[in-house]
């Protein structure tokens, strides 16, 4: 009898598979969405000291923190979104953790993102994509890759008079997706929506859609550009909040070494 997992035990060994971290440092600093001002807002990261081997505690060092569940990079649960609020199972701590793990494919938009803050993934780049790499498989998160996790600062919200601008996906490359039956969709921005994305018809059509749908966000992520467009795989466990709409969370990838021979580790 043989035990699949030794495979990869090896592959991580001889550093033929690589652990990629596609997480942003928990910060104070890091932005979070800004939401027109007549809606409640998102809380930013915050940690306060409640001993460090002092007189509050001689022998250890610890924190309280609080945040919002859609701080950093985070997952969205399916009742995050009023379409998705009927969803079965749809908080954090009641979804399958069989979902927290598998294949993940990559769709390269860095180049448009870099000319046009408002890029837009469309079905045609779906398509496009399919043409070069084979059908988005069943079941796989796709992460839309844009580099905007390199930016500093105002220059990642991006905001304007007229409000946020960075890319995001369309809602009709959102049904495109969902008729793949997609996992869930990821991105380095701080939604899956674009900045802008208030504006199509359904409002906000990543979360609209893809929660509706029962499907899975990720946002806020980064290191895109190390990951493969196919053959990696994601670990994306969110926090087992009760009732919970997301979570922050790390997010792992496991991708094959580039040489794929381990020779590099
Ligand atoms: C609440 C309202 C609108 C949006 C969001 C949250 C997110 O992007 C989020 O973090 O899920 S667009
Ligand atoms: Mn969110």
């Amino acid at each position: 009898m043989t035990n699949p997992l030794d495979g990869l035990a090896a592959a991580l060994a001889d550093g033929s598979v690589e652990i990629v971290d596609l997480t942003h440092t928990l910060d104070p600093d890091f932005p979070v969405i800004v939401l027109p001002p007549e809606f409640g807002q998102c809380a930013r990261f915050r940690m306060e000291e409640v001993s460090a081997y002092d007189g509050r505690g001689p022998a250890w060092k610890w924190h309280n923190i609080s945040m919002n569940e859609h701080t950093g990079t985070h997952f969205d649960a399916p009742i995050h979104w009023v379409s998705g609020r009927d969803v079965a199972n749809g908080a954090v701590d009641e979804i399958d953790p069989s979902v927290f793990v598998g294949p993940v494919v990559v769709i390269d938009c860095s180049e448009g993102a870099a000319r046009n803050d408002d890029f837009e993934l469309t079905p045609e780049i779906i398509v496009a994509w399919e043409a070069e790499h084979g059908s988005i498989p069943a079941d796989s998160w796709v992460l839309m890759r844009t580099d905007w996790s390199k930016r500093r600062g105002a220059d990642y919200l991006n905001m304007a008079d007229d409000g946020p601008h960075s890319p995001g996906p369309t809602p009709a490359a959102i049904e495109k997706l969902l008729a793949r039956n997609i996992r869930g969709f990821g991105t380095e921005t701080v939604g899956t929506d674009a900045g802008q994305g208030a504006h199509y018809v359904p409002p906000y059509p990543a979360h609209y859609l893809l929660h509706g749908a029962g499907k899975y966000g990720l946002q806020c992520l980064s290191n895109l550009d190390r990951l493969p467009p196919t053959g990696a795989m994601l670990i994306a466990p969110p926090l087992k909040i009760k009732g919970g709409t997301g979570s922050p969370l790390r997010v792992l990838a496991l991708v094959p070494a580039r040489t794929g021979s381990g020779e590099n580790a």
